[in-house]
């Protein structure tokens, strides 16, 4: 990992980059600039190494800026930079599928490529629509998220999700007949547990009560994230995921996990369908499929969903979606060359042999002062802080910055700090981040 001194790249005005989810006057009149990365650090506009605890935004699952994957894209963009994917394709968005499928669970072998975790969300809804009308069972339209839930900023995403600042401004604009499960997090019951909790299965049930509400035969899918992420790490309750699927199975519901946080080895396994043994019929995913390196998703379909839709006559389209960067070239010799990575490196399955490393880690905090929660499960982490009255979220901003400053780069949602870091982390960037993160938070009022 050799530092290089960053030249100073300033940019000379800030104004005109509109920021995502960015308080863009405070960032601007305190800018975080970070110019270079490698392994497991960024380095700042000014030259200061900062380790990274969350993977970029829960995506460079490899580590940074591996040469292996620039290349093949440059190699691929020097030999065909696109290739149109309706009615023509190209050689390796078949292969990379293949390879995908080779992945996921044994059943789950077809494969629509997207550019985000938002439209790979937005196109399961839309295949989920779409797999009941095929079959006759047109009337089945209505979605149940759950609260807390994220799903990304897409209409449909944002209606089946359950972050209040997501949706308030946009209100009128959620689509029609989405109803939403309780979350799972119960401080109450489930602070500080190690891994998943054991509080709270029962709470799977609350679908039972809105199937009886609007019926089984108006209900088209459940999507949740089998962990949620951007909420500030909820983890499901022991059995709670078998549980929602069995009761999908019961009322012909297609059950979606949005993997594009929990996929990718980020939980010590390809998926968290398989760390949880509970095989949903779509699966969402993003960010670890290239590395971060080329924005790419991909949604995983059931073979059975897919062959529902392989009926009528053999020249007609049998689902209109799709984006003209569908298995965009680039991305996909990115994601080639990731998936090679994984498997060389054994990353998938990393998570799941640092896990208990990483669980004391974290678990450490417990006992400082303002700490009211520990979460943690594979490689992701959260640390819920007390929140200031009168003032919440000030104080894990606070938290946040002041780790940024001294060279740890961490998450920071409500009063949660959230931590996922690269899959290549080794036990001694782990007492870094760990300690830092508590002198920090030891330090703050
Ligand atoms: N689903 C899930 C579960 C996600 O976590 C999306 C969909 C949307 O993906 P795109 O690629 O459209 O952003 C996400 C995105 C955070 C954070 O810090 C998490 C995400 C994005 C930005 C920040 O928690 N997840």
């Amino acid at each position: 990992m050799n530092a290089q001194p960053t030249p100073a790249v300033l940019p000379v005005d800030l104004d005109a980059f509109w920021m995502p989810f960015t308080a863009n006057r405070h960032f601007k009149a305190n800018p975080r600039l970070l110019a270079r990365a490698k392994g497991m650090y960024y380095w700042t506009a000014d030259g200061r190494e900062v380790l990274d605890g969350v993977a970029g935004l829960w995506c460079v699952n490899a580590g940074h800026c591996r040469a292996e994957i620039a290349d093949a894209v440059a190699q691929q963009l020097n030999t065909m930079e696109f290739a149109p994917t309706f009615q023509m394709g190209h050689p390796i968005a078949f292969e990379l599928a293949s390879r995908l499928a080779q992945l996921a669970p044994p059943s789950m072998d077809r494969v629509f490529f997207t550019n985000s975790g938002s439209e790979s969300v937005d196109t399961a809804l839309k295949i989920a629509l779409a797999y009941h009308r095929v079959r006759g069972a047109g009337q089945k339209t209505r979605f149940i998220g759950r609260e807390k839930g994220y799903h990304g900023v897409g209409f449909g995403g944002m209606s089946v999700g359950g972050m209040v600042n997501n949706r308030k401004t946009f209100s009128t604009a959620m689509i029609n007949g989405v109803d939403h499960l309780p979350h799972t997090l119960d401080i109450a019951h489930n602070a500080f547990s190690r891994g998943l909790p054991h509080w709270g299965a029962h709470l799977a049930n609350e679908l039972e009560r809105l199937i009886a509400l609007h019926d089984a035969s108006n209900i088209a899918a459940v999507i949740v994230e089998p962990i949620s992420g951007s909420a500030g790490v909820i983890l499901p309750p022991v059995g709670y995921l078998k549980r929602l699927r069995e009761i999908c199975d019961k009322n012909d519901i297609l059950l979606i996990f949005d993997e594009v946080i929990t996929g990718f080895g980020r939980v010590g396994q390809p998926f968290a369908a398989q760390a949880f043994d509970v095989v949903p019929d779509l699966m969402t995913t993003a960010k670890g499929l290239t590395n971060g390196a080329i924005p790419m998703g991909a949604v995983f379909a059931k073979r059975k969903v897919y062959e529902a839709f392989m009926q009528g006559p053999e020249s007609v389209i049998e689902l209109f979606h799709g984006y003209t960067y569908s298995a965009h070239p680039a991305a996909c010799a990115a994601a080639l060359a990731t998936l090679d990575i994984y498997a060389r490196e054994g990353l998938l399955s990393r998570a799941a042999t640092l896990s208990p490393v990483w669980e004391d880690a974290v678990h450490s905090l417990r006992g400082t002062a303002k700490v009211i929660d520990v979460r943690n499960y594979g490689l992701i982490a959260a640390v819920e802080l007390e929140p200031r009255p009168g003032k919440p979220g000030t104080r894990a901003f606070d938290v946040f910055l002041k780790c940024f400053e001294r060279g740890v780069m961490v998450r920071q949602t409500g009063d949660v700090i959230a931590m996922s870091p690269p899959l290549i982390i080794e036990p001694q960037h782990i007492t870094r981040l760990v300690e830092t993160l508590g002198e920090v938070i030891r330090g703050i009022d």
